[in-house]
């Protein structure tokens, strides 16, 4: 048996699962191929929620019989009929007889029942191939799955010294074209892109997926606003017909009604008149079946969210330029007097995109 096999044929597996991010929620991405003789047959994966299986779309593409298949999987396979059937029992038809996977299901329907189903009738199964590289691929589902919320990820272009804009809130641009590019890329493999009022206004953006040779998937564009003083020629209000607008915000207000009527959607998910209340912003996301939300500023709400321990992930760019004191940061006040107190990233993640860094983690929120 070898591990070298096994890694690159699982390697082969994620790189299929990656054609269905930002395309599967609520479901996870998941690649599957099929080998006979340590010759790829057939290759497949999960494109969207309702849709074939991974496992099943690999399945469906064999031509011919062939002896001793082996199933690489990202993740564990379905013991269970939801939108669509059992894969394990798929797998069983199909005659496999070795299965590798990479990480389990954190489905507490699935979780260990796939592979112990397809253990119980005889097929030998290998787990945790690439583990950390298939789990990573499901974060958001997992979080969702097992939280019921959506997973937060700041996004941030800073400076060196982390300021998002000039005094006067001019932003364009702090970071370069590759760093931007990455941005329409994690845009893509979101559920939501969420902003402040504050940067409707300021920054008026489209909050679209705008990337060469790709045909975007466009998120939900959320707007927290407790106000909903939106200037009425703000592009996000204007109809769109790859991407929806979902304001949120605190209290009953007749200013829903004629942003209903611009065909934007609205809800009142609890706060104040002055604020909306941000977890049960993120719950309503959740109950919406987002299950990643990527926030895309700027300081009010970078700050209150960060406050409110809201931010699951944490993803700064940072250009090599220094604005000074003048320029606004990215993070206002938490009220952190000892170096406890502050908010660290563990499993981070640095890449460069041009001259820029993109230092990514997750949060750990410090002894507050
Ligand atoms: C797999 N292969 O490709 C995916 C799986 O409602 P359904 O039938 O689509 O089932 C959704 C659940 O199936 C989802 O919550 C997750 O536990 C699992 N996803 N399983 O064997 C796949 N996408
Ligand atoms: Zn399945």
């Amino acid at each position: 048996m070898s591990v070298d096999r096994d890694d690159r044929f699982m390697r082969r597996a994620l790189e299929l699962a990656r054609r269905g991010l930002g395309r599967t929620s609520p479901n996870p991405p998941v690649g599957c191929l099929l080998t006979s003789s340590d010759q790829i047959v057939a290759e497949g994966w999960h494109r969207e929620a309702g849709g074939p299986h991974a496992e099943v779309d690999a399945l469906a593409q064999l031509s011919g019989s062939h002896e001793g298949l082996t199933a690489y999987i990202t993740l564990e396979p379905c013991n269970h009929s939801g939108r669509t059937g059992p894969c394990t029992e798929a797998l069983l038809e199909a005659g496999v007889r070795r299965v590798v996977v990479g990480c389990s299901d954190p489905n507490p329907i699935v979780n260990g029942a796939g592979t112990q189903r397809l253990r119980d009738a005889g097929v030998e199964v290998q787990t945790g191939v690439l583990q950390s590289e298939c789990a990573a691929l499901i974060r958001a589902f997992s979080h969702w799955i097992q939280t019921g919320k959506p997973l937060v990820t700041l996004k941030v272009a800073s400076s060196l010294d982390g300021r998002i804009a000039t005094r006067s809130g001019q932003s364009q641009w702090v970071t370069g074209e590759l760093a931007r590019n990455r941005v329409h890329q994690m845009r893509q493999e979101a559920d939501a892109v969420m902003v402040g009022g504050a940067t409707v206004r300021a920054d008026n953006p489209r909050l679209t997926v705008r990337l060469d040779g790709v045909e975007a998937q466009n998120p939900v564009r959320v707007v927290v606003s407790a106000a909903l003083d939106l200037p009425d020629d703000a592009v996000i209000l204007a109809p769109e017909q790859r991407a929806d607008t979902w304001i949120l915000t605190g209290v009953e207000s007749p200013k829903r009604v004629s942003l209903e009527a611009l065909g934007v959607r609205t809800s009142v998910v609890g706060g104040t008149a002055t604020s909306v209340d941000l977890a049960k912003a993120i719950e309503a996301l959740g109950a919406a079946e987002i299950t990643a939300v990527l926030v895309e500023g700027g300081q009010h709400l970078a700050t209150a969210l960060l406050e409110a321990r809201l931010v699951d992930r944490l993803c700064v760019f940072v250009a090599p330029k220094v604005v000074g004191g003048d320029g606004l940061n990215w993070a206002g006040s938490l009220g952190v007097t000892s170096m406890d107190q502050a908010i660290s990233l563990t499993d981070v993640g640095i890449q460069s995109h041009g001259d820029d860094v993109c230092i990514e983690g997750t949060c750990v929120y410090g002894n507050h």
